[in-house]
C-alpha cells in the first residue's frame, strides 16, 4: 500500500496511542507472598460491623440443671467465645487474675470486669436451643467441609504450669484434649410443613449428632495469635468463623507422644479460633437456623461458650492440609475472592501431601508488567504451600482450578493463563471447562502467582481518506488475529487473518470498503495447532 508522508504520520500516531492502551496490564512492581506466620487476616472478628449475626443471637428454650453461679445462665452461650476471663482464685497462688483464653486455659468465671458470665454448665437433663443470627449453610466452598463451630471450654493439659506469662513454645502438651462431652442436634426451625408449629419447635425437623463430634471437646478455643518468632502474644484476634482441619484432632492427641508445644498447636489452628466443627452433610438440611445443646446419658457437666456460622475462605487467607485429608472432600481448598461477590477465584485440591502444611491464595493487586498479552485479567492470585511446624519443602501434588468471571461466556479459546517463573511470565497449558467455566492446571508440584487473562481484540486506528481505508492495529505473538468488517452487524467478512510470531503493529488496507458505514474488529484466537495440543495433553 502506498499512503503520502502526512496521513502515515497520523497513522503512526493513532497506532502509537492504540498500542499504549492494548498493553495496558502495566503496574509494577510484584508484591510479596503474603503467606507465612503474619498469613492470616482474620478480616472477621471483633469490631466488624454485624459481626454478632454470626454467632448465637437467641435462647428460645432452657431447661435446666445448669451449674452453679457463674455457670448458671443459659443466655451465657450467646454472642461470641470469651476472650479473656477473671479467676478469683488467681490471689491465692499470686498470680494474674485477667487472663487469655487458650488452648491451655479454658473460658472459667467472669469476664475481665467481673459483670458478664461466660460459659453455662449443662447439668443431667439440661437442654439449651439457640437460634443463630444467621443460617448456617452446608456450602461446598466451607473449609474441611465444616458449617457450623460450637466452643466451649475444653483445654489442652500441659507438663507445667499455664498462665499468660508462660512461654508457649517451650509448653508442652501432657496428653490429649480435657474434654465433657455434650450432644448437638439442629433444625432448620420453621418451614410450615403440616404438623409443624412456629412457636413449638419441637415439632420441627431435628438431627442429632448422635455419634459425635461432640460440644465442649477439641479443639480448645484459641483467643489470641501467639507470636512464635517473639515468643510474645500478639493482640490480634483469631478467628471464631474459621474451623481447625478436623484431622488435625488425631494429630493433637497424639501429641505428647512426639513433644509437642502449645505454640506448634496455635500454629497447626492456622489463625482458627478453635472450637468443635459441624458438617451439616450428614444432617441432610441445606442450612440450619437453631442448635439444640443437651447435658444428659453420660453427658454432663460439660461447658458452652459460643456458637457459629462458618465463613468461607476467601483470597488473603490460608488453610492448612494433613496427608490423612488426602483423598476426601476436605482436601478441595476454595478460596472466593475477595471482593464480596461471592464468587469463586481459585479451587486447589490437594492429591499428595507428605506433611501437614500451610496453603496460601492471596490476591495479586500489584501486577507487574506484561509485555505480550492485552487483555482483561480474571483471576490473579499468588499461591503457596509452606511447612507449619516441620522444616524443609512440603513435597505435594496439587490440582488448580482457576475460575473466570461469572459473566465471562467465551469458549476458553480466548483465555491466557499465565504463571510467574521466577523473572518471566510463562503460558500454561491447561484445561478448559465449559460447564463451570474454568480452568484446571493438573499435578503442579509447586505453586506460584498466577494469571487468568481473557485476551481481547487490540483497538484499531482507522485512517480515512477519499474512497480509501487503512486501519491499524497492534498484534501479540502466536496469536491468531483475524480482522472482519460488517455494515448490519448479522454477517462479519473476514479482510485478513494471521499468526505473527512477534509483537508488532499491523496496517490492512480494506481495498473494498464499503460506501455506507462500516465497522471492523479484530478476533484473537489460540491457533488451531496450539488446540489441538492442548487436546492431547488433556
Ligand atoms: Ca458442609
Ligand atoms: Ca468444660
Amino acid at each position: 500500500m502506498c499512503m503520502n508522508d502526512r496521513m502515515a504520520r497520523w497513522l503512526m500516531w493513532m497506532l502509537v496511542r492504540c498500542l499504549a492502551a492494548a498493553l495496558c496490564i502495566v503496574k509494577p512492581p510484584l508484591v510479596a507472598n503474603a503467606g507465612g506466620e503474619s498469613g492470616q487476616t482474620n478480616a472477621l472478628v471483633g469490631s466488624v460491623p454485624g459481626i454478632e449475626d454470626w454467632f448465637g443471637a437467641e435462647v428460645i428454650y432452657a431447661e435446666g440443671p445448669f451449674g452453679p453461679a457463674p455457670y448458671d445462665d443459659p443466655e451465657s452461650v450467646l454472642g461470641m467465645p470469651a476472650t479473656e476471663f477473671y479467676d478469683p482464685l488467681a490471689e491465692l497462688w499470686g498470680g494474674a487474675p485477667v487472663r487469655r483464653v487458650k488452648l491451655v486455659e479454658g473460658a472459667c468465671y467472669t469476664d475481665a470486669t467481673r459483670t458478664q458470665k461466660l460459659v453455662t454448665t449443662f447439668g443431667d437433663g439440661a437442654s439449651v436451643v439457640i437460634r443463630l443470627g444467621r443460617a448456617a449453610r452446608d456450602d461446598p466452598a466451607h473449609p474441611y467441609g465444616i458449617d457450623f463451630i460450637v466452643f466451649g471450654n475444653a483445654f489442652f493439659p500441659t507438663i507445667g504450669f499455664a498462665d499468660d506469662n508462660s512461654d508457649l513454645n517451650a509448653l508442652m502438651f501432657a496428653g490429649g484434649c480435657f474434654c465433657e462431652p455434650l450432644k448437638v442436634s439442629v433444625s432448620p426451625g420453621y418451614v410450615g410443613r403440616p404438623g409443624q408449629n412456629a412457636t413449638d419447635w419441637r415439632t420441627w425437623d431435628w438431627y442429632t449428632y448422635e455419634n459425635g463430634p461432640y460440644a465442649d471437646c477439641a479443639f480448645p478455643t484459641q483467643a489470641y495469635w501467639w507470636d512464635r518468632t517473639n515468643r510474645v502474644w500478639s493482640d490480634r484476634p483469631m478467628d471464631f468463623l474459621k474451623p481447625v482441619n478436623p484431622v488435625l484432632g488425631d494429630f493433637f492427641e497424639s501429641a505428647s507422644a512426639f513433644g509437642f508445644s502449645v505454640a506448634d498447636a496455635i500454629a497447626l489452628y492456622d489463625g482458627s479460633g478453635g472450637g468443635t466443627g459441624f458438617d451439616l452433610k450428614e444432617t441432610g438440611f441445606d442450612e440450619i437456623r437453631y442448635v439444640k445443646i443437651e447435658g444428659g446419658a453420660g453427658m454432663l457437666g460439660g461447658e458452652i461458650d459460643a456458637v457459629a456460622a462458618v465463613r468461607p475462605m476467601e483470597l488473603g487467607d490460608s488453610l492448612t492440609i494433613a496427608p490423612a485429608n488426602v483423598g476426601k472432600e476436605a482436601a478441595k481448598l476454595v478460596f472466593l475472592k475477595n471482593d464480596g461477590s461471592g464468587e469463586t477465584a481459585v479451587t486447589i485440591e490437594m492429591k499428595f501431601v507428605d506433611v501437614v502444611a500451610r496453603v496460601s491464595a492471596a490476591p495479586l493487586e500489584d501486577l507487574p508488567v506484561l509485555q505480550s498479552i492485552a487483555g482483561e485479567v480474571m483471576t490473579a492470585v499468588d499461591l503457596a504451600v509452606a511447612p507449619i511446624i516441620s522444616t524443609g519443602p512440603v513435597l505435594f501434588e496439587a490440582d488448580v482450578t482457576f475460575h473466570c468471571d461469572s459473566r465471562y461466556s467465551g469458549g476458553g479459546d480466548d483465555l491466557v493463563l499465565l504463571g510467574w517463573a521466577g523473572s518471566t511470565w510463562v503460558s500454561m497449558d491447561f484445561k478448559f471447562d465449559a460447564l463451570v467455566r474454568a480452568v484446571t492446571l493438573k499435578g503442579l508440584k509447586e505453586l506460584t502467582r498466577y494469571l487468568l487473562v481473557q485476551v481481547r481484540g487490540p483497538r484499531i486506528a482507522v485512517a480515512r481518506q477519499a474512497d480509501r481505508v487503512v486501519l491499524g492495529f497492534p498484534v501479540m505473538a502466536g496469536w491468531v488475529h483475524t480482522l472482519e468488517r460488517t455494515t448490519d452487524f448479522r454477517g462479519w467478512d473476514v479482510l485478513w487473518s494471521a499468526r505473527p510470531t512477534e509483537a508488532k503493529l499491523v496496517m490492512v488496507e480494506d481495498l473494498m470498503a464499503p460506501g455506507t458505514l462500516a465497522f471492523y474488529r479484530v478476533r484473537v484466537a489460540r491457533s488451531v495447532e496450539e488446540q489441538n495440543r492442548l487436546e492431547e495433553t488433556k
